[in-house]
């Protein structure tokens, strides 16, 4: 593992573009449920119920309830070595950029930049009449929340199965993973497109890239680097003894 992290350093080291694809993984350690496992959120709740369009047009209040218990559990939590390690490698590197499928905000807690949120953030919600995107902190938003200038329900600004990402920002995303010549693929179980596909794009394009999570997952055979093992112990130790 060692001469791993060494060897993936020194490519870090020569980069002149970094790119970084994150996902739940990467929170698990601030105490965050991931989607997927045994102690996912999909073990619980069905994604179908909660985490669709058509989810939130037969039953709003269902999936508010559903928000703002996540929104209160996150409030109570913080970053954690591994979000912090990559603000640090943002300063080692010319180019650097962030994508993270994590709507939790932790990331920009850290004091993260360059970072493109691809799945939203919870923190933010959006009229559904007037589309108007506002920052709203409050841990819980009672079950139907309404726009303070149309008055129209307002929903999270998350991006939901079946659900358009931002072309804009999902354009900076290819183009990023696309020039990277390192990409770091950290704590996302590699099944939700189009983040997933990211990593291809880096391939493709001649980087460098590597995995780091406690299983193998679906992108693992192409992977040059595959390391398992906890974020939160092994991100850091890509930024240590950087010389
Ligand atoms: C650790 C660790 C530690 C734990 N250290 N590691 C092509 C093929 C097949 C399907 C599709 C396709 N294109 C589109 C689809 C459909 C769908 C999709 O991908 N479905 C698949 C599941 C089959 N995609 C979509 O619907 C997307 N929309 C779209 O493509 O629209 C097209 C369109 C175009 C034009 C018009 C209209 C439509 C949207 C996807 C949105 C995903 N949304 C969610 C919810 C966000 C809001 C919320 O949070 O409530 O995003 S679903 C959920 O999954 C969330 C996550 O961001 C996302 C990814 O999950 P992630 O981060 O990978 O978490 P886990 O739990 O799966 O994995 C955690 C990993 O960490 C594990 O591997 C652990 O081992 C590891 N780990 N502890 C290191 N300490
Ligand atoms: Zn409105």
């Amino acid at each position: 593992m060692e001469e791993k992290i060494k060897a993936l350093r020194d490519a870090l080291k020569k980069a002149d573009q970094v790119a970084v694809l994150t996902g739940a993984g990467i929170s698990a350690e601030s105490g965050v449920p991931t989607f997927r496992g045994d102690e996912g959120i999909w073990k619980s709740y069905r994604a179908t119920d909660l985490a669709t369009p058509e989810a939130f047009a037969r039953d709003p209040e269902l999936v508010w309830r559903f928000y703002n218990w996540r929104r209160e559990l996150i409030s109570k939590v913080t970053y954690n070595l591994a979000h912090k390690a990559l603000v640090e490698l943002k300063g080692l590197v010319p180019g650097f950029t962030l994508i993270t499928q994590n709507v939790d905000g932790l990331h920009l807690l850290s004091g993260s930049q360059n970072l493109l949120e691809i799945h939203g953030n919870l923190w933010k919600v959006r009229c559904t009449k007037c589309q108007k995107i506002t920052l709203d902190r409050s841990p819980d938003l009672r079950t139907s929340p309404k726009c303070k200038f149309c008055g129209g329900l307002l929903r999270p600004h998350v991006v939901w199965f079946g659900e358009a990402l931002d072309p804009a920002i999902l354009n900076k995303s290819v183009d990023a993973s696309r020039t990277s010549q390192v990409m770091l693929v950290i704590g996302t179980s590699a099944v939700v497109q189009p983040a997933a596909s990211l990593a291809l794009e880096a391939k493709s394009g001649g980087a460098v890239v590597a995995e780091i999570n406690l299983e193998s997952t679906p992108h693992s055979h192409f992977m040059d680097f595959s390391l398992l093992g906890k974020a939160g112990e092994i991100v850091p130790k890509l930024v240590e003894a950087w010389g």
